[in-house]
């Protein structure tokens, strides 16, 4: 049996982030975009940790299992060291057996719930693409919501259209009022990081993470992390 399942007294509170706010880059580490590159998932996930963020995710769609498990496997000391939490996308199951801290689920994926009642203790955050699927997932209580995509993507093949700067600032109000911390997603680069940290929002990135070398990136997620900071 997985472990948590049928404990019925774990509490939901441990699977929160423990506080409401956060800031910062939050990258993700997408194994497609990594693909048209010369990088390595560990290698580039070693430089974008270096500005220390909150969480860090992997995201690997194409991938199989053994693969992106011993790839969470070694990402996961490198999350430790820098202070940071690592969420797997889609799926519990790998989040779980890598003893990861959180998953990153859709509206296709497992619902809330039944990730809650697989592992209680890890983290939660779900992605959403319009107001009222944002009401929703807020009521579920998660570690995080994202919002998006903002700004039209390419890193993603079955992207819905674009939500822009005032649908974000309204979920950043309901976000706010519901007290859970707000991620906006999709097309995030500088100059969206400004605005984003205005709105109290952080932002999570794949494309504007990548440059022609490994120290090109650090100095992207160095400037990234430091846009979507509020002074
Ligand atoms: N979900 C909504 S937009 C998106 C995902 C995974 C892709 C974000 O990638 P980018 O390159 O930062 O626009
Ligand atoms: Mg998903």
């Amino acid at each position: 049996m997985p472990c948590g399942v049928g404990n019925k007294r774990a509490s939901p509170e441990r699977a929160t982030l423990g506080h409401e706010h956060v800031a910062g880059l939050y990258p993700i580490v997408d194994l497609d975009a990594l693909s048209s590159s010369t990088f390595g998932a560990l290698a580039f996930a070693e430089r974008v940790l270096r500005v220390r963020p909150e969480f860090l995710q992997l995201r690997a769609k194409h991938a199989s299992a053994k693969e992106t498990l011993e790839l969470l496997e070694g990402l996961l000391p490198l999350c430790r060291a820098a202070g940071t939490l690592l969420f797997h996308n889609d799926r519990p199951d790998l989040a779980l057996l890598a003893g990861a801290d959180g998953v990153h689920v859709g509206q296709d994926d497992l619902p809330v719930a039944a990730v809650r009642r697989f592992a209680p203790a890890l983290r939660i955050g779900i992605s959403t693409h319009d107001l009222q699927e944002l009401e929703i997932a807020l009521d579920e209580r998660p570690a995080y919501v994202a919002f998006g995509p903002i700004f039209p993507t390419r890193s993603k093949s079955d992207a819905e259209s674009a939500v822009g700067l005032e649908a974000l600032a309204v979920a950043s109000r309901l976000a706010k009022a519901s007290r859970i911390p707000l991620v906006a997603i999709g097309g995030i680069g500088d100059a969206a990081a400004k605005a984003l940290s205005r709105l109290g929002v952080t932002g999570a990135v794949i494309s504007a993470l990548f440059g022609d070398s490994l120290d090109a990136v650090e100095a992207k997620a160095i400037a990234l992390h430091a846009a979507l900071t509020p002074r």
